[in-house]
């Protein structure tokens, strides 16, 4: 792929785009990807520019290097009530990192070659689709190193995997190869390591072919069975997007304006 580079300005992240595509890089490598409150940031603020550039559809989170995806937050940054920024400020910025991935209303696809842990398998997990190199490795950590995700980290990894295996995941810290995070339903396909940007490509291309509305309302859709009356709130926020390009909906707000009665009568009522 033909990537352009849109990385100017950031320190810890990669960002390009191409076809539709825009890949977000975690580019720490030398600490298998952790994060720290600027690159968590700096996420943000790329994911919010995709979501916002019109001329894409589908975005790609991953990690740089080929052996980490994200190791979750930066032990070494870490302060006594979160991770430390320039400033000195603690941040658990990441959960607002995990709602953006989960409310974006275009795909995000966790392309996942070496480590996902930690914090950064529960982002992957938040991810719609997860496509793994054979030596990818998932895992949380939390009760190793005196940390939990009692959030998505853990209802939503359950909702993928079923309580009793979540309860396993967590309570033991054990790690997982590829083949058995497939088994158990927490990614969608595994190739080798050669493969894997070509594989994801592929995938993003043919979500580009179909209906962006469609997958738009799908996303909220399956996450309105999760989240409550904030799924609710999305869901609905694409039906008063629907409405607003009917005619029926422009109908009310031409009255308005015209200082009018609006007039609803040529809309059939549907069975
Ligand atoms: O739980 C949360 C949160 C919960 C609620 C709200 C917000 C949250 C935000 C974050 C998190 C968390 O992410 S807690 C979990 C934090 N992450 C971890 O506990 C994983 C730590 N890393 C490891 O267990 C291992 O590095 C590894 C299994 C991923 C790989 O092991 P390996 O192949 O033996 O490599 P290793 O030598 O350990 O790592 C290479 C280098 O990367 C080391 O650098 P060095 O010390 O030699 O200079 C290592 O220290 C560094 N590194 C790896 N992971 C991290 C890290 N440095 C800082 N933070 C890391 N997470």
């Amino acid at each position: 792929l033909d990537w352009q580079d849109c990385s100017d300005g950031y320190e810890d992240i990669l960002y390009h785009k191409a076809e539709g595509i825009a890949r977000i890089m975690i580019n720490r490598p030398r600490v298998h990807n952790a994060f720290r409150p600027l690159t968590v940031m700096e996420m943000s603020k790329a994911l919010s520019d995709a979501r916002y550039d019109s001329e894409i559809g589908v975005i790609i989170l991953t990690g740089a290097g080929g052996k980490a995806f994200c190791s979750g937050g930066d032990q070494k940054v870490r302060g006594d009530s979160g991770y430390r920024d320039d400033q000195g400020v603690h941040h658990l910025n990441v959960l607002d990192l995990q709602r953006q991935i989960r409310t974006c209303p275009k795909p995000v696809v966790a392309m996942v070659a070496g480590y996902a842990i930690g914090g950064g398998h529960v982002l992957h997990m938040l991810c719609d689709l997860t496509i793994a190199a054979e030596n990818a490795v998932f895992g949380q950590t939390g009760p190793k190193v005196g940390s939990f995700d009692g959030g998505y980290g853990a209802s939503y990894m359950a909702r993928l995997v079923g309580q009793k295996k979540a309860r396993e995941i967590w309570f033991l810290c054990r790690q997982y190869d590829a083949q058995a995070a497939l088994d158990m339903g927490l990614v969608n396909t595994v190739v080798p390591l050669e493969q894997l940007e070509l594989e994801t490509v592929q995938w993003c291309r043919e979500m580009l072919q179909n209906s962006p509305m469609a997958l738009r309302c799908l996303k909220a859709a399956l996450n309105a069975d999760c989240d409550g009356q904030a799924g609710l709130q999305e869901l609905a926020g694409n039906a008063t997007m629907l409405f607003y390009m009917s005619e029926e909906g422009q109908e009310g707000r031409n009255a308005f304006v015209e200082k009018r009665a609006p007039d609803f009568s040529k809309f059939g009522r549907n069975p």
